[in-house]
């Protein structure tokens, strides 16, 4: 069927050497790859000619390709017209209190963990809040969410209260998944926050399927009114997993309404990026499949949103699936168990001068759009729902004993439902006391 990938702005190949070098030897050279090579830079209006073009999503040529990395010039300031401005007013004050709530939320969390409240690995989110917040906040309710074990934060901005995620982390029953999932597994049904998984890649398939769901209710049930659409997050490290393949190709075959967001920190665990995968470029995996592939510079939220706003819309009008590699970095270790000592500190301090809150801070003072004091009183009020979601979480039951065996349908230790339809436990010394059940 013939269609061709055009590529509006290409980026060069890192050749070999390159690739082999760890991500903070790349910082100083001129790998367009790593965001890293570019200060930061106030975000101005979008500039025509170097907009992100995406395919029409009719005819034979979907794949339009294009790299959002260097739309923005130079380092003078934005003219305050509002018109000429990439956010509102109030759009600007959304994001940024759900940055802000990302942000402490995690924090907090590490102060949790450390005192013993939290159970089993805990894996933080600080430094990737512009992409949670830039696309998430676009969305729906109706519209699903899949994340991974990282998945804190994106259920915060899919609107699951912070009081249930932070119980779900105490492992108590007013959780989101009644403490029985944990840091790792975030769900609502309410939110469609449809997971996070423990797994890399696990995610990718049941995103995929839920936006079947959406296009089979709309093309093969006629609601015409279904539109929704699900975004499925995941690591630049999952990005090697087969499922992820197989998912682009379902995708682009069936025009499913999914965006498939990669958020590239640079480093699975400790395995740099450019050290584990052909070619680092995944955005370019996207036209493979016959989808658009677009990079984002991931730690400005003004850049991820306007990319975001393209491929919702893409998606909602039934012209498919978009592929968006976001550039980011997680300003702590892999999680809270991780000392975090591969990673060279000159790339640690170069990502946290980027940080995405302080420039989205920055452009909203800049152009009149929230004084100093309104950004202050969002940072207080969202002080005040984390200290409210631990105390709600602290004073929280916990489960009772016979929920340790609800969902549980097979085990080969010898628990789970027996033929008679009741748990059974045939193996004391493992779940201890539990046989009475
Ligand atoms: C199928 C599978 N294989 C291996 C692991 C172990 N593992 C946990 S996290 C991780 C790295 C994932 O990195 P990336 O996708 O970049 O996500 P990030 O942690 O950077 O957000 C690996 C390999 C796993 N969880 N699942
Ligand atoms: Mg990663």
């Amino acid at each position: 069927m013939g269609f061709s990938a055009k590529l509006v702005q290409p980026l060069p190949l890192l050749n070999t050497t390159t690739a082999r070098r760890s991500a903070s030897e790349n910082m100083n050279c001129a790998s367009p790859f790593l965001g890293s090579t570019h200060k930061l830079r106030l975000p101005r209006p979008i500039v025509s000619s170097t907009r992100t073009h995406f395919g029409s999503g009719s005819g034979s040529a979907p794949a339009i390709v294009a790299v959002k990395s260097d739309v923005i010039k130079d380092n003078k300031k934005p003219k305050s017209d509002v018109s000429n401005l990439l956010i509102t007013k109030e759009e600007g004050l959304e994001v940024y209190e759900d940055m802000i709530l990302g942000r402490a939320f995690e924090d907090m969390c590490a102060q949790m963990y450390y005192r013993g409240k939290m159970f089993g690995f805990v894996h933080l989110y600080n430094g990737q809040e512009a992409v949670s917040s830039g696309f998430i906040k676009l969305l729906k309710k109706e519209d699903s969410v899949v994340s991974t074990y990282r998945d804190h934060v994106h259920a915060l901005s899919k609107g699951v209260p912070a009081s249930q995620v932070m119980s779900e982390l105490f492992g108590k029953t007013t959780g989101c998944c009644r403490g029985q999932g944990g840091s790792m597994h975030m769900f609502s049904k309410e939110h469609n926050v449809l997971g996070g998984f423990a797994f890399i890649g696990e995610g990718i398939p049941v995103a995929t399927g839920a936006a079947f769901t959406s296009k089979y209710r709309r093309e093969v049930l006629k609601e015409a009114d279904c539109d929704h659409v699900t975004m499925a997050f995941f690591g630049d490290g999952t990005c090697n997993n087969g499922q992820f393949f197989e998912c682009l190709n379902m995708a682009a075959l069936w025009k499913l309404p999914i965006i498939f967001v990669v958020e590239n920190n640079l480093w699975a665990i400790g395995m740099s990026h450019l050290r584990a995968t052909s070619d680092p470029q995944i955005w370019k995996k996207g036209p493979a499949f016959g989808m658009p592939g677009i990079h984002v510079d991931g730690m400005d939220v003004l850049k991820v949103r306007e990319v975001a706003k393209e491929a919702v819309g893409r998606a909602r009008r039934g012209e498919g699936p978009t592929l968006i590699e976001c550039e980011t970095y997680r300003f702590r270790g892999h999680s809270l168990a991780d000392p975090d000592e591969l990673r060279d500190p000159a790339e640690k301090a170069h990502y946290a001068a980027r940080d995405p809150i302080t420039s989205l801070k920055k452009y909203m003072v800049d152009n009149n759009l929230a004084t100093e004091a309104e950004l202050k009183a969002i940072e207080k009020k969202i002080d005040e729902v984390i200290e409210e979601a631990v105390e709600f979480a602290e004073e929280s039951p916990a489960p009772s004993r016979s929920q340790l065996l609800e969902n549980v349908f097979a085990d080969p230790k010898g628990f789970g439902i027996g033929p008679d339809g009741k748990y059974r436990c045939e193996d004391p010394k493992f779940t201890e006391g539990t046989a009475q059940v």
